[in-house]
């Protein structure tokens, strides 16, 4: 069983003026589609340890994978599973407010829409190096921000991310350069909420 690479549900410059064409290419048909390549080939020395298996369910269970290739496994695995989040949970058509269930459990545990967005861009911002900001369903079933380094997904944590910010510098150096609080400025501007809510209401 290989993981393939999900396809794009826009085109390359379908994100601007938030994240230019050149960047979303590059980022998908090289940096996603690399970490799915490099799964593939860590998995392949234990091919019966990843069958019928999700990357989700990999995740999650960090200790059962076979020692020698555990680390290859969290590093790409992570990158597949946190970049088919992130392209997910973009749009051409997104920004605006969360609706339902998803719009009332925010304002439920940050107060209100802005002071969510305050936090999040904060997290995001504040994230050292490499790495990316998640809103997460935590085990009991609540809201949570969190940051998280290189490309740990927080399913290693116990923690189901509903939406993740890339900060990795690939993700937005082209077009902002040094400047990473002016693209998750502008990524308020696309984010998918519609999908964010589906996801939380499959988690919760
Ligand atoms: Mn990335």
């Amino acid at each position: 069983m290989k993981f393939e690479l999900p396809k794009l549900l826009y085109d390359y410059n379908a994100l601007e003026p938030s994240i230019d064409a050149l960047t979303v290419e590059i980022h998908y048909d090289r940096h996603h589609r690399g970490y799915a390549n490099k799964l593939n080939e860590a998995l392949e020395k234990h091919p019966e340890f990843a069958e019928g298996k999700t990357i989700e369910a990999i995740l999650s269970d960090v200790n059962s994978i076979p020692e020698d290739i555990r680390q290859a496994v969290i590093n790409t695995g992570g990158g597949y599973a946190n970049h088919n989040l992130y392209w997910a949970i973009l749009s051409p058509n997104g920004g605006g407010l969360p609706k339902g269930e998803l719009l009332a459990a925010i304002t439920k545990t940050f107060g209100s829409f802005p002071e969510f967005k305050t936090e999040l861009t904060k997290k995001a911002n504040s994230v050292f190096g490499s790495g990316w900001a998640f809103l997460v369903v935590n085990k009991n079933k609540a809201l949570e921000i969190v940051a998280s380094a290189n490309q740990n997904s927080p399913l290693s944590d116990g923690k189901t991310p509903i939406l993740g910010i890339d900060v990795w510098e690939h993700a937005y150096y082209l077009n902002y350069q040094n400047k990473r609080p002016d693209y998750v400025t502008a990524i308020w501007n696309i984010i998918n909420w519609d999908e964010v809510e589906r996801l939380y209401n499959e988690t919760v």
